[in-house]
């Protein structure tokens, strides 16, 4: 949203787990990423909250149209993919994590670590475990989220062939259902799946280059069921 909009930004990383102390330290009222401080020092957390902010301070290119009516579509679909692709994508990730967490260094191409990748790694285990913890990375969530992977993605298609995203300008809809799935296709289970459709290709258009991959991990039925494909 920073770079359609023009604005100049830099980007800190953090190590997850240990975020949520340095937002503190840095007076964010929250624990979580996405958080922006502003120029005049102003904090914004939450990436709803940041898409409405960075609308005000640059309205151009607008990132929610004009129209009443559309915008309350928009929005809808926005807060949509915040609350469930968002969630299910982090869920299916950590999961993933915690069966193996050697393709964390995948993740940390091009990133800016206060430490070394190999060591973040070794002593990423506490950091997996909680991780997983906090967004209810087990069996049944995930198993849920996989068996529910035909519904998100026709509902996201829907979305798309209504115009409410996948306009030839994205908006915050878009920037927020991309990154989330675009997470998702890291792994090689769902790649196939997400690929192909509408809502994987408008996740390859906004985010082109995503580092990361996670070699097949999830038991095949539980896939065959992501894959929408009928299981005995
Ligand atoms: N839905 C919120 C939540 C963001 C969120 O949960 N971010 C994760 C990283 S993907 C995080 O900071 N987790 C650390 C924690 O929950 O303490 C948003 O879109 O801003």
């Amino acid at each position: 949203m920073l770079d359609y909009k023009g604005i100049p930004y830099k980007r800190t990383e953090l190590l997850p787990v240990i975020s949520k102390g340095v937002l503190r330290a840095m007076g964010f009222p929250g624990v979580t990423v996405p958080a922006i401080k502003l120029d005049d020092g102003r904090k914004v957390q939450g990436s709803l909250e940041i898409s409405r902010e960075l609308e005000r301070i640059r309205p151009e290119p607008p990132l929610f149209p004009t129209d009443p009516a559309e915008r309350e579509k928009v929005e809808g679909a926005e807060r949509w993919a915040e609350q469930v692709p968002q969630a299910r994508a982090r869920q299916l990730i950590w999961w993933a994590m915690k069966r193996d967490r050697t393709p964390l260094v995948s993740f940390a191409e091009g990133a800016k670590l206060p430490v070394p990748i190999g060591i973040a790694i070794k002593t990423a285990a506490p950091i997996v475990e909680i991780s997983g913890r906090v967004n209810g990375a087990d069996d049944a969530n995930v198993r849920m989220a996989l068996a529910a992977m035909p519904e998100m993605l026709e509902y996201a298609d829907r979305l798309i062939a209504d115009g409410v995203m996948g306009g030839d300008q994205p908006n915050a809809a878009d920037f927020q259902l991309a990154p989330s799935l675009r997470l998702m296709m890291t792994m090689e289970d769902l790649l196939p799946i997400i690929g192909g459709r509408p809502c994987g290709e408008l996740a390859i258009r906004l985010v082109p280059h995503f580092p990361g991959h996670i070699p097949s991990v999830f038991p095949s039925a539980w896939v065959r069921q992501a894959a929408g494909e009928a299981t005995v």
